[in-house]
């Protein structure tokens, strides 16, 4: 490739499917419409403080907590971008409590559902701190034709043909996988083009950052406790102590730790039990991506992917990052519980 060569989403979406000859085009086309949606967010992200669209929008989510105007506007363009796409048969997402079914001819013909969190990070939205969009892709189970179901959403991460993110950060990056390893796109916005500029990312088997919010210490399980007080011990000979970042925005903390290695906590709590991020549509997808990173991704004693779902919205502790250090979480957790 010569320094000037640029290829974008869109190319890079039919190149991979070109690697297939039976392949039929419906992921690709529905990968083309997320690509889409992403640049009409990123837009209202980006000029979010110009218009009047910061602040809340008045109205509370399915979860009880206050939704902004940029979740909705996010909400609303990702649900018409893939109903209009005809790939989707229906769409879960964690502004809506129940899953939205596109009822039409051409949707119900759709092989696919799709779930997202299509602003997370919200309450970073007001203070100009990075936010992202996070989405999941399944196969359906229900038969082609007929209304989907509550089971085609039901299903473990380990079923996921896609998945990936969008980071609104200092640059704007979409990254995903099928399985085949992940890429990143970073968006050029004097061409309008997601470009691809992180091919087969790979996260470090060791990191030196840790992730959590350190501010709910008091209510962490002990063997958590244990293990923060082992990234700040001082040892050379594994690069102790630890750095610490948390920015609260999980696509910004998990993006960065891919990169560079570490860490991202958010544990059950005495007052979260089952703890804070979604298992369907915050912590499979990311696990997804961490996995074809080498990396870990569990929920304490299990391999998040391999958890088997109970409902739309449920709630997971969640350990992921680089594999040596939830590894070592893990025997902290092991002994101290
Ligand atoms: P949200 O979906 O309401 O934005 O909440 C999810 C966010 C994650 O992005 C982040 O990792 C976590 O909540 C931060 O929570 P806390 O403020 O409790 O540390
Ligand atoms: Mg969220």
């Amino acid at each position: 490739m010569n320094q000037f060569e640029v290829t974008t989403l869109n190319e890079f979406i039919l190149e991979q499917q070109a690697q297939f000859p039976n392949a039929e085009g419906d992921l690709s086309h529905l990968l083309h419409h997320v690509g889409t949606a992403a640049k009409i967010v990123n837009r209202e992200v980006n000029k979010a403080g110009l218009v009047d669209i910061l602040g809340n929008a008045g109205n509370t989510n399915v979860q009880g907590e206050e939704q902004k105007k940029l979740d909705i506007f996010a909400n609303d363009h990702f649900i018409n971008a893939l109903h209009s796409c005809g790939e989707v048969c229906a769409i879960a997402s964690e502004e809506n409590e129940s899953f939205i079914l596109f009822d039409d001819d051409m949707a119900r013909n759709g092989k696919y559902v799709f779930l997202m969190d299509p602003l997370d990070g919200s309450s970073n939205i007001d203070v100009n701190v990075s936010i992202g969009t996070i989405f999941s892709i399944y196969k359906r189970k229900s038969a082609i034709g007929e209304q989907a179901t509550m089971d085609d959403f039901l299903q473990p991460g380990t079923q996921q043909v896609a998945a990936g993110y969008i980071l609104y950060g200092s640059s704007t990056m979409l990254v995903y996988t099928t399985g085949q390893g992940n890429y990143g796109f970073t968006l050029d916005p004097s061409i309008g083009e997601f470009c691809l500029s992180h091919r087969q990312i790979q996260t470090p088997e060791n990191g030196n950052i840790y992730s959590i919010n350190e501010g709910n210490y008091l209510k962490f399980p002990a063997g958590v406790k244990q293990y923060i007080k082992y990234c700040q011990e001082k040892d050379a000979s594994t690069n102790r102590p630890y750095s610490s970042r948390y920015i609260g925005s999980l696509v910004a903390d998990v993006h960065r730790n891919l990169l560079k290695g570490g860490i991202f906590i958010y544990p059950e709590t005495e007052s979260a039990p089952k703890g804070k991020l979604r298992l369907l549509y915050e912590c499979n997808p990311i696990a997804f991506i961490i996995e074809q990173a080498e990396g870990q991704a569990t929920c304490g004693p299990q391999r998040i992917m391999e958890v088997e779902p109970t409902s739309l919205h449920q709630r997971t502790p969640f350990y992921a990052g680089s594999s040596n250090m939830v590894n070592k979480v893990e025997e902290f957790l092991s002994v101290f519980g």
